[in-house]
């Protein structure tokens, strides 16, 4: 049977050290809370820091913890020292990454010896699951922490389903650009099958920043990583619905609501509940309070703004810092607006129990939420939950991963505080029948999608994933037919082997003319070229000149600028067709104009050809300027019989007459052949293809859709493919 592992860096329980003993309590936290139910239904194995220090810890400490976890709460421990606990979490996590991937580039610090601890402690997590794993188990990976998880288990297990969800944003890659290491934290988290985030927007920068720094297309959000493909895509977390909206009867809670909406009164009030974090945007949201006061004075003594923060991280300088700049304002407003028997801002600096947070919740009249930047925001929806009665309003930033779904709130800008003083007011003033509509609709969504749901929408994704790329339906991997097409190949009398060059021989470069056949390519050409039965031809796009000199001694025919040009082994080269080229110059002006503009394009001229290459241009940019040049280009080639060509990131004018397909008829009519292999790459391949009688065996090399029967991932894939032919006959050849 097998298992579902989850890891995070915490726990959903803490264990502290009192006096002697050990006390176990619920880990406060987004995360915690939220999968903390799925974990118990779903009887899963829970891999995490337990929040104490090794130091701290007896050998046998650690085993009674170790086995106390593990049989009463499903978890497993992983230890850390106070050195590592200072580097890894401390430092790398909330020094580096967290303020990075929330747009607060001034307070990154890059070091080092951190980004160590942080491989460091990765490896350590990975020892824990490679402990207790086994061959068909399920791994879902969790957050910022454990970036370079996915990509070590991946790395010992093959085969696993492995998941990665980040909870915090993903930032555009004009941020996340900024890291040292951003290729391995890249790389890392690519180990997986399915990258879950909150929102379609971190989708976006996430895809953006594999294509400019990895160099990965995608399509459909799917990303085609070595032999892997990656899905990418959006679960926005939802929450536990029935416990926030549940009715409560225990004294706890029913005294715990009596004192709240005894010391309420007639008071409207105003709440919000975070951890410590200068992302969470406390200090501005209380100014706005200030604004709201001095705006809409009718409010002063009959509001009170109740400001609950949860004290987190408070062992990293800033934090501190924060603690002490919420303090100050806090004194300043109470100062300036208190009266006898009025205090604006109640400020708790504690965590509260479950029950009691709800019961605030539940007395609340408007739920303040302004992070500058935030994931999700759990606390928004969990508020909109408890609020049974329908009579809640939030005011909520629009830089929290959950202003989309909440897009009936009042959504304002975190850092305009005149907007939020209105926002407030508009919470405070909006009609009864206004504000249950808003709730009802609310209530649905969360209700619909809450945490359960979300995590067996992302496990079952992971589950369905399919192996094969989804755009290329009913194209087969040539995996699957390799022995049929070995068998056909060695009993055939008289084979035909026709191969594109670039992208299918060889990898691209950013400058063509670096692509020149390596030693082993010559001698696998050099081989099959000299089996007897085998008519070998290299159909290219490039010109003459340069398949001549690369390739011009090989045992093979040469096809040059996508059949313009054909040269038979021993033979002089021949035009296949009469062309003009007067037309040269005008296209030429026209893709240089737009060349000019896009920065690490550049423009080929060929015999019979114009080429615009943009294989180093931002993909961005060239999605938008595509169809563009295409339209320039349409009203010249249409009085002449051109045609404008899509090749791999490269766009070419050439006469429309001449195309691979019609210069390999040619070549065919000379010999009746009973085994036909034709391989290539990208849009000038089709015509090849197309070209080709029905029992030819088509090869489309890499992504993409094509009228081939077969696929193989890439150039490396296809040169072992033609070494496994070649040897079938006898000799393999040593070409490595
Ligand atoms: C990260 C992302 C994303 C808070 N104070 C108390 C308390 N809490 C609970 C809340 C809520 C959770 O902590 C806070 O969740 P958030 O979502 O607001 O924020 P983060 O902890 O920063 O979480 C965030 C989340 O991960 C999930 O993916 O939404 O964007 O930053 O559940 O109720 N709980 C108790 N006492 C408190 O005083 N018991």
């Amino acid at each position: 049977m097998s298992k579902l592992i989850i890891v995070s860096n915490r726990l959903p329980v803490t264990v502290d050290k009192q006096e002697e003993d050990f006390v176990y309590q619920k880990s406060l936290g987004g995360l915690a809370t939220g999968l903390k139910s799925y974990h118990e239904k779903a009887d899963s194995l829970w891999i995490g820091w337990p929040g104490i220090v090794d130091n701290d810890l007896k050998e046998q400490d650690k085993e009674n913890i170790r086995e106390k976890l593990e049989s009463e709460y499903g978890c497993l421990p992983v230890y850390f020292s106070a050195e590592e606990k200072e580097n890894y979490y401390d430092g790398f996590c909330n020094n580096t990454l967290w303020p990075l991937f929330h747009y607060f580039a001034n307070k990154v610090e890059f070091n080092t010896n951190t980004w160590e601890a942080y491989k460091q402690v990765n490896e350590k997590f990975f020892n824990m699951v490679d402990e207790v794993m086994e061959e068909n188990d399920q791994v879902w990976v969790h957050d910022y922490q454990l970036m370079l998880l996915p990509r070590l288990i991946r790395e010992k297990y093959p085969q696993a389903r492995i998941g990665f969800f980040l909870h915090i944003p993903f930032p555009s890659n004009e941020l996340f650009r900024l890291m040292i290491w951003r290729e391995e934290i890249l790389e890392g988290v690519l180990g997986s099958d399915l990258v879950g985030f909150h929102t379609f927007d971190y989708v976006r920068h996430f895809l953006s920043s594999t294509r400019r720094l990895l160099g990965l297309d995608n399509h459909l959000n799917t990303l085609h990583y070595g032999e892997r493909n990656i899905r990418v895509d959006a679960f926005p977390m939802g929450i536990d619905y029935e416990k926030f909206n549940r009715e409560y009867t225990d004294t706890e809670y029913l005294e715990e609501m009596k004192v709240i909406r005894d010391s309420k009164g007639e008071m409207k009030l105003i709440l919000s509940v975070d951890r410590l974090d200068y992302t969470k945007g406390i200090p501005d949201r209380l100014k706005a309070f200030d604004a709201f006061l001095q705006l809409y004075p009718e409010y002063v003594g009959k509001v009170r703004f109740i400001l609950i923060v949860a004290p987190s991280r408070e062992k990293v300088d800033s934090y501190e810092k924060l603690k002490r700049d919420i303090e100050e304002l806090v004194g300043n407003i109470n100062g300036k607006y208190s009266t006898v028997n009025w205090v604006p801002v109640w400020f708790y600096f504690k965590p509260f129990s479950q029950k009691s947070l709800i019961a605030f919740y539940r007395n609340a009249d408007v739920l303040l939420v302004t992070p500058l930047r935030d994931g999700m925001n759990l606390v928004a929806k969990e508020y909109a939950a408890s609020r049974r009665d329908h009579e809640g309003m939030i005011v909520i930033s629009e830089t929290a991963g959950a202003a989309s779904e909440l897009g009936e709130s009042i959504r304002v800008n975190p850092r305009d505080m005149a907007a939020i003083a209105r926002g407030l007011y508009k919470a405070l003033e909006i009609p009864r029948e206004e504000k249950h509509v808003i709730n009802q609709i609310i209530h649905q969504r969360l209700r619909r999608y809450s945490v359960d749901i979300w995590a067996s929408d992302f496990l079952t994704s992971l589950q369905n994933l399919e192996n094969t790329p989804a755009f290329k339906k009913g194209v087969v991997n040539i995996d699957q037919h390799e022995e049929t097409l070995i068998n056909e190949y060695q009993q055939a009398n008289k084979s035909m082997i026709l191969l594109d060059y670039d992208g299918t021989l060889v990898g691209f470069t950013s400058i063509p003319d670096q692509a020149k056949p390596d030693p082993s390519l010559k001698k696998l050409l050099s081989d099959l070229g000299n089996e007897s039965q085998n008519t070998l031809a290299i159909v290219s796009g490039r010109d003459r000149q340069t398949l001549e000199k690369w390739l011009g001694d090989l045992p093979l025919h040469l096809v040059a600028s996508h059949g313009l040009w054909v040269k038979k082994q021993g033979n002089d080269w021949k035009m296949t067709m009469v062309l003009e080229d007067q037309w040269k110059p005008a296209v030429n002006e026209v893709l240089q104009l737009y060349s000019d503009r896009m920065a690490g394009s550049f423009i080929e001229e060929k015999d019979y050809s114009v080429a615009l290459h943009y294989r180093k241009c931002d993909p961005d940019l060239v999605g938008g300027k595509l169809s563009e040049i295409k339209d320039a280009l349409l009203t010249m080639v249409q009085s002449m019989s051109l045609g404008v060509l899509e090749g791999n990131k490269v766009l070419e004018v050439k006469d429309v007459r001449v195309n691979k397909g019609m210069a390999v008829t040619n070549l065919m009519k000379e010999g009746s052949y009973d085994f036909i292999l034709a391989a290539g790459d990208d849009t000038t391949d089709e015509d090849l293809f197309a070209a080709l009688p029905s029992e030819a065996h088509t090869i489309k090399v890499g992504f993409g859709n094509t009228r081939a029967a077969y696929y193989v991932n890439d150039w490396k894939a296809m040169r072992s493919l033609l070494r496994k032919l070649e040897g079938s006959n006898g000799d393999a050849g040593d070409d490595k």
